[in-house]
C-alpha cells in the first residue's frame, strides 16, 4: 500500500469530533435531547421525498424540514422548524409549517455522553395554531441509544381532532464509530390517528462534525406534531438529513477579526522551521546546535502535537489550526517525536 493511502486510511481511524448535533445518538423522528453548545448555531436539513410510480412520469414530490437552533449555554436552545410542503394541516391546506421552540436540557451531559439526559421542548406551531410540546428522555450506553418522549399538543389531530398525547420511543444502533442504525415510533392514545415511524443508516464524516442519514419514513415533517402523525398521504417518503453546526467564532475572520494564531513554547528566533501540512512534518529531520530553536507551524485544519518519543522531553501538547510551538534544544542528542493524534506523522530533531 502506498504512503499516502496508508495516511488517509489511519486518518480515518483518528477520533470523531463531537462538535454538533450527531444523527448517531437521534432517530429521525425524534427531537432528542441535544442542545448546541452556547456560540453554534446547528443549522439541519431534512429531506424527503415521494416518487409517483406512473410510468414514464416518475414526478417527485419534495417534503424539506429547515432547523435552525441557536444554543444559549446552560443547556438552552431556541430553535425553528419550517418546513415548505406540510401535510399537516389539510383543510384548509396550509403548505407552510413554522414551529418555534426552546429546548432546555434539564439532566444530562453534551450530546452523546453515557448515561441519562432529559429535555423539555415547549413549542408553538404556526400552521396549527397550537401550543406544543415534549419531555424527551434519552439514555445512552456504549453502542446503544433509547430514546422515549411524551407529546402534548393543544390542538387535537385526526379526524375527530382528540388526539392530544402521543408516546415515542426510540433506539439507535452505532455499529461502529461512524454508522449506525436507527428508528422510532409515535403514535397518539387514539385510534383515530395512524402511527408514525421512521428508519435510518446514519453516518458520522470522519474528521468533519457533520453527519447525515438515509431514511424512509410515513411522516413528512419534522416539529412535535409533523413527526407524530402519519402523513394523510398514506406512502412512505425516502429521504436524508443533514446536520451542519455552526460556530461563530469562525467567522470572525468575515468581520475582519483575525484572530492571532497561539504560538506556544519557547520564545526567540527559530534555527529551523518545520512546516506541518497535509498529515505530516514536511521536513521530516532538522539538525542543530545545542542551543538553537526549532519552531512547528500547523498549517492543516486539523490538530497535531509534537511528542517526542523519549518520556523524559516535554513536548508540545495540541497545537491548534493555524498555531506554532517552539522548542529550544540545550542538550546534543538526537530527538524522535511523533504526532500523538496521528503517530505515523514522525520526525527528528538531530542536536550537535
Ligand atoms: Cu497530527
Amino acid at each position: 500500500m502506498n504512503r499516502r493511502v496508508c495516511r488517509v486510511a489511519l486518518a480515518l481511524l483518528a477520533p470523531a469530533p463531537l462538535a454538533g448535533q450527531s444523527l448517531l445518538y437521534r432517530s429521525p423522528n425524534m427531537g432528542g435531547t441535544w442542545v448546541p453548545d452556547a456560540g453554534v448555531v446547528q443549522f439541519n436539513f431534512l429531506h424527503r421525498f415521494y416518487v409517483a410510480p406512473s410510468a414514464g412520469d416518475h414526478k417527485v414530490t419534495n417534503f424539506p424540514t429547515f432547523t435552525l437552533a441557536a444554543g444559549l449555554g446552560k443547556g438552552l436552545d431556541l430553535g425553528l422548524h419550517y418546513a415548505t410542503n406540510s401535510l399537516l394541516i389539510t383543510s384548509p391546506y396550509t403548505p407552510n409549517e413554522t414551529e418555534l421552540f426552546a429546548r432546555w436540557r434539564v439532566w444530562g451531559g453534551a450530546d452523546g455522553s453515557p448515561g441519562f439526559a432529559v429535555s423539555f421542548t415547549p413549542a408553538y406551531n404556526f400552521a396549527a395554531q397550537s401550543v406544543d410540546g415534549d419531555v424527551q428522555v434519552d439514555w445512552n450506553w456504549q453502542r446503544l441509544t433509547l430514546a422515549g418522549s411524551i407529546r402534548m399538543t393543544q390542538h387535537g389531530l385526526g379526524s375527530d381532532q382528540k388526539a392530544r398525547a402521543a408516546f415515542a420511543e426510540g433506539l439507535v444502533l452505532r455499529a461502529t464509530r461512524y454508522i449506525a442504525f436507527s428508528g422510532d415510533v409515535a403514535s397518539f392514545l387514539n385510534p383515530t390517528v395512524q402511527a408514525a415511524w421512521s428508519a435510518a443508516v446514519n453516518f458520522q464524516i470522519p474528521g468533519a462534525p457533520h453527519t447525515f442519514s438515509l431514511q424512509a419514513s410515513n411522516a413528512g415533517t419534522n416539529t412535535i406534531q409533523g413527526a407524530s402523525i402519519a402523513s394523510p398521504f398514506g406512502k412512505v417518503l425516502y429521504g436524508f438529513e443533514f446536520t451542519i453546526p455552526l460556530h461563530l467564532k469562525r467567522f470572525g475572520p468575515w468581520f475582519g477579526k483575525e484572530t492571532a494564531p497561539a504560538a506556544t513554547g519557547d520564545a526567540g528566533t527559530a534555527a529551523a522551521t518545520i512546516d506541518v501540512r497535509s498529515m505530516a512534518f514536511r521536513t521530516d529531520s532538522v539538525t542543530i546546535q545545542a542551543g538553537q530553536t526549532v519552531r512547528w507551524s500547523n498549517a492543516d485544519p486539523l490538530i497535531h502535537t509534537v511528542t517526542f518519543e523519549d518520556p523524559g522531553v516535554a513536548g508540545s501538547g495540541e497545537i491548534p489550526v493555524g498555531g506554532s510551538y517552539a522548542k529550544r534544544f540545550d542538550m546534543a542528542g538526537v530527538y524522535h517525536y511523533h504526532c500523538t493524534p496521528h503517530p505515523f506523522m514522525k520526525g527528528v530533531v538531530v542536536v550537535k
